[in-house]
């Protein structure tokens, strides 16, 4: 039986105590196998709202069996048809849009009005894009010898074992399980310990249109939970969002059984404001870039941002006075600007790199914005964004992701100076260049080492263009047409002899 109701529910504490406990396997929800279950807790007020199964290996058996099951089947249907089911499901999200805003609001603090309702948003529109590509899985015919057809054809690769992280798992899980299904794989998705709330009530939506066991879902953590199926011997595909240490483990573990991986890990993305530049705007999308209303818990967060030095001083001022007027308070308030950090564990971690950077000689932290003054919210996890100058390229802060509301801004003289500054980073995910001379801008987005450029805005992921980095930012893309083709099905070649 299905613990949640057919109609959207709007109340998320509800819809979270509905939710305790369960795994999503072969078609329906089913409580972990250890009975073990772990505290979802409102990272606002410090509360627990539900209780998550603790997955381990046994419940990854079961789901792994499953998924096998049901993808031989899935994989008989015409592709357009897994394509046309793939649509609807997105028809369906976008009913359950404000549902599923208010669900990740709860469980991960993200203000429902500026993040967590235009996540839901993409989810529908990520289902919607890959659901139009199944007449797209074609192969070519190749000229080979006057007697011999000789043809390549694109097959699924078979169960998909996928991992995704907290800061916004059901756009991250919709960017794997959407074209990773229209290929004609199945999934098992292993949800994040912080967020496996909305990510589940998603399954029983999706499994209204989609055979049974094509889509799984497993909560529990990493070691117990997720390694197990990143090794399972069914699991023919890993696909990973989250740090680069983890991903590395997890890349180590497909190597063991030669399957292929897709990496998606941090970032510290570099904007670059030239002088001449669109000071309104650039001040705008600096703002937006910087993702401080996620609590600059995003991996293309614009956390290194270069001026150069005529507009250095006028735009510090233009950003802490932008920051200021944000609001910090309850997600679910409409009124909110800016939500919580996700867990304490990485509220310390935020904090450890802010009181490092205070202490640098030479630094200044601008702390903006006001803490909530809302009593309900005293055990919240706020944080209040700090942009700091005087830090130099050694910084830690300027070096590490530091996934927080954290930006560092420096001054600098010429384009080659602020290329080489910005490409000395191990990371490659993104950047963003902000100026009215493109035949600067655009030499430049050729010689930045990142997998996502933009000239005068800095949109966050789409479901047609390609994304992923390059350097320790991850292992190939996802989002666009290229991405199902190449990390979710094989190319056969088949041959015949006519002679
Ligand atoms: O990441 P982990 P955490 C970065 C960000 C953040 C840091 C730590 O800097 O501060 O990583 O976050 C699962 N085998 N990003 O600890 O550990 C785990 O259960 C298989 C950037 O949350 O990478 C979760 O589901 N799976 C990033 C997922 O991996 C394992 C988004 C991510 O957790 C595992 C998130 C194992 N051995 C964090 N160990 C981005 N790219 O946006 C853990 N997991």
């Amino acid at each position: 039986p299905m613990p949640t109701p057919a109609a959207p529910l709007l109340d998320p504490f509800a819809l979270a105590k509905a939710l305790s406990g369960y795994h999503f396997i072969g078609g329906g929800y089913v409580p972990g196998r250890n009975g073990k279950n772990f505290a979802v807790v409102n990272p606002a007020t410090g509360q627990q709202v539900a209780e998550a199964a603790e997955g381990d290996a046994a419940d990854v058996e079961a789901a792994v069996q499953n998924a096998a099951k049901a993808q031989k089947e899935w994989a008989k249907l015409p592709a357009r048809k897994r394509g046309a089911l793939v649509h609807q499901c997105a028809a369906l999200l976008k009913e359950h849009q404000e549902e599923l805003a208010k669900l990740i609001a709860l469980e991960t603090g993200k203000a429902l009005r500026t993040e967590s309702r235009v996540e839901a948003g993409v989810v529908a529109d990520i289902f919607e894009f890959f659901g139009g590509l199944g007449s797209e899985l074609k192969g070519e015919s190749v000229p080979f010898a006057p007697n011999v057809l000789s043809v390549t054809v694109r097959e699924p690769l078979g169960v998909v074992g996928a991992i995704i992280p907290w800061n916004v798992p059901m756009l991250l899980m919709a960017l794997k399980v959407a074209p990773a299904l229209v290929a004609g794989n199945s999934v098992v998705v292993k949800s994040a310990e912080e967020a496996p709330l909305a990510v589940l009530r998603i399954c029983e939506l999706m499994n209204r249109i989609l055979p049974p066991g094509v889509f799984n879902m497993l909560s529990g953590f990493g070691p117990e939970c997720g390694a197990p199926l990143v090794s399972h011997p069914l699991v023919r595909k890993v696909t990973f969002t989250g740090s680069v240490e983890t991903g590395k483990i997890v890349a180590r573990a497909a190597a063991e059984k030669l399957v292929p991986v897709t990496l998606e890990l941090g970032g510290k993305s570099p904007m670059i404001v030239f002088a001449d530049c669109d000071f309104e705007k650039t001040v705008a999308g600096a703002l937006t870039s910087m993702r401080f209303t996620r609590q600059g818990q995003s991996c293309t967060a614009a956390s290194r941002i270069y001026v150069e030095r005529p507009i250095f001083d006028r735009f510090v001022t233009a950003m802490k006075d932008a920051v200021n007027k944000m609001v910090m308070g309850d997600p679910l308030d409409e009124k909110t600007d800016i939500g919580t950090i996700v867990s304490e564990g990485q509220l310390q971690k935020v904090k450890a790199f802010i009181e490092e950077g205070t202490k640098t000689p030479g630094a200044t932290a601008h702390v903006c914005s006001a803490m909530p003054s809302d009593p309900a919210l005293k055990k919240g996890l706020f944080i209040q964004p700090v942009i700091f100058t005087g830090l130099t390229k050694e910084s830690r802060l300027v070096r590490e992701e530091i996934f927080g509301p954290v930006t560092v801004i420096a001054p600098f003289d010429d384009p080659e100076s602020v290329l080489a500054e910005a490409n000395d980073s191990e990371y490659g995910l993104a950047a963003s260049l902000w100026t009215n001379n493109l035949k600067v801008g655009l030499d430049l987005a050729h010689r930045l080492e990142a997998g996502l450029v933009q000239i005068n805005q800095n949109l966050v992921v789409q479901a047609n263009l390609s994304y992923g980095g390059v350097k320790s930012s991850g292992l190939g893309k996802e989002a666009s047409l290229e991405a199902m083709l190449e990390h979710f099905t094989h190319k056969k070649t088949i041959m015949v002899n006519m002679a």
